[in-house]
């Protein structure tokens, strides 16, 4: 595949950089890494890394921006994300090349992934004039008690491989119009899409004399360079997406400094069909929620939990439809189901497959490797569909993969129990005809999940609601509706406008 060179930075000694402060790329002292595609386990770069000074120089040099921009008033803020998006539709088919080379996603999804970020800039553009506080009534005369917002600080952004341009963009194109600087920290398998969506940002940033380049920061490399970032005192969020190990480290971390985290990890989760489904568009459903994206999306759906009655109908359509789905290289026109993103992915998927049987499961179909007509070195499988005699425990993980458990349930409270009975709550649904299961579903004693659908997949959400999970998803709010408030500090401010000092609650305190 042609990279898109037009939209990267050049290389240094024939490396990508590994760290970008601004316009400003380098190297880095780290070790440098080599990534390979999905799609045929070819080198897709060479990539520096960050070192810990490294990232201990972009915090400082992304503080000294935020010192900058947050007193630029929010709507000329705005006016960079309008720049950026603007950036983002000129160049939505390349920045979708990279994603498909680095994650393997077919076209269409890779492009769907840059519309993401295209969505939350208008969103933020929207946002940056409605940054609103509240008028308080004051119980004391002749004051004014008020709530404002204002810019946080720097904002940690830590990224996974499954959605590398998405995920940093809720967050990095909300934190800017909030008054923040960024420092994100992305995979280590998706390098080459986080230096072109940064540099996005400098373009952008270079027509307004108003941003400094060093509101977007990137520092490349493993662990050791995320754990870095978490650590920094000067760094008042941290925003992490990935696996909920991941995720449990950064908030000790985090809050170790007693710092904000907003984590997005982990889900497991699950639909339920009910006798009244529109089984048509449950299968449909079904099939883009599981295998979409080779059933790597934190939103994938993996356990679904089907009335006894229809069981059998719908696993016949399920095990059909799974069998017609065109596998193979992403690049390649029609294909709706690309690879798995290692070869480590798909031994977990093994591992899953073995232990489902071990406990009781019948594979109804898949899980088997693809080898013909695909990339030798790309790990390709066939989405599997596996019947379980009840919720045992290989269900309360998550595999990131194409692999489907099916349980059936009787009634509706033993269905919401096991829907509910995952240590994971990221996204659910159910498929109903019937409003008083699509109610009891969606209201307080239904799904745990911060996302619960009603005859829709799991997966696919806009950006316009707030994204993420309970439990051990992480609790946090990424992208629309008002998880902005995370990235800005909020003052409480009480005005005294007349002659005299009368004290709250009524105190007393003459001198
Ligand atoms: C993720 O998998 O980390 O709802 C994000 C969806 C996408 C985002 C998924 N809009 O599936």
């Amino acid at each position: 595949m042609e990279l898109p060179t037009n939209l990267l930075p050049a290389l240094i000694d024939g490396v990508r950089p590994g760290v970008a402060i601004g316009a400003d790329y380098q190297l880095g002292s780290g070790a440098a890494f080599e990534p390979l595609s999905p799609i045929d386990g070819e080198l897709t770069s060479k990539c520096g890394a960050a070192s810990p000074a490294d990232v201990g120089a972009a915090v400082a040099a992304a503080h000294e921006a935020f010192l900058q921009w947050r007193t630029v008033p929010a709507p000329v803020r705005g006016q960079l994300v309008l720049r950026i998006g603007e950036m983002a539709r000129r160049h939505k088919a390349e920045l979708a090349k990279l994603i498909t080379l680095e994650a393997g996603k077919i076209p269409s999804e890779a492009e769907g992934e840059v519309q993401e970020w295209i969505d939350v800039c208008d969103f933020a553009v929207g946002l940056s004039r409605q940054l609103y506080g509240l008028s308080i009534a004051s119980e004391r005369p002749e004051h004014q008690l008020i709530e404002q917002w204002h810019p946080l600080g720097v904002v940690g952004v830590i990224s996974a491989f499954n959605f590398p341009n998405a995920v940093w963009a809720w967050n990095a194109m909300i934190a800017l119009v909030c008054g923040d600087s960024i420092v994100w920290k992305p995979s280590e398998q998706t390098p080459l899409i986080s230096l072109a969506c940064h540099e996005m940002v400098v373009r952008a940033a270079a027509t307004m004399p108003e941003a400094p380049a060093a509101l977007s920061c990137v520092v490349n490399g493993g662990a050791d360079v995320g754990a870095a970032l978490a650590a920094d005192k000067r760094v008042p969020l941290v925003s992490a997406t990935g696996s909920t190990a991941m995720g449990r480290k950064v908030a000790v971390a985090v809050g170790q400094r007693l710092g904000r985290s907003l984590l997005e990890l982990g889900g497991n989760n699950a639909m339920i069909v009910t006798p009244t489904a529109d089984l048509d568009l449950a299968v449909r459903a079904i099939v883009f929620a599981a295998v979409g994206t080779a059933g790597q999306r934190c939103t994938s759906l993996r356990r679904l939990i089907v009335h006894s009655s229809i069981v059998d109908e719908l696993t016949t359509r399920l095990e059909k439809a799974y069998k017609s789905l065109p596998i193979g290289d992403p690049t390649k026109e029609g294909v709706l189901v690309g690879p798995l993103v290692s070869e480590a992915s798909f031994n977990n998927m093994q591992t899953s497959l073995a232990a489902a049987k071990l406990q009781g499961g019948e594979v109804l179909c898949g899980g088997d490797r693809v080898t013909d007509a695909v990339p030798a070195g790309g790990f390709y499988v066939t989405p599997a569909l596996v019947r379980m005699p009840k919720q045992t425990e290989v269900m309360l993980d998550e595999t990131f993969a194409p692999l489907t458990y099916i349980v059936t349930y009787d009634t509706l409270d033993e269905a919401m129990a096991i829907h509910n009975g995952v240590p994971q709550g990221l996204s659910s649904a159910i498929f109903t005809g019937d409003i008083r299961e699509a109610g009891r579903f969606t209201g307080p004693a239904g799904s745990d999940c911060g996302i619960a659908n009603v005859n829709i997949g799991t997966s696919g959400a806009e950006i316009g609601g707030a994204f993420g999970g309970e439990k051990d998803t992480g609790g946090g709010r990424e992208s629309g509706s008002d998880s902005w408030k995370q990235y800005m500090r909020r003052t409480t401010t009480t005005v005294n406008y007349g002659a005299a000092l009368p004290l709250a609650q009524g105190v007393k305190f003459d001198v």
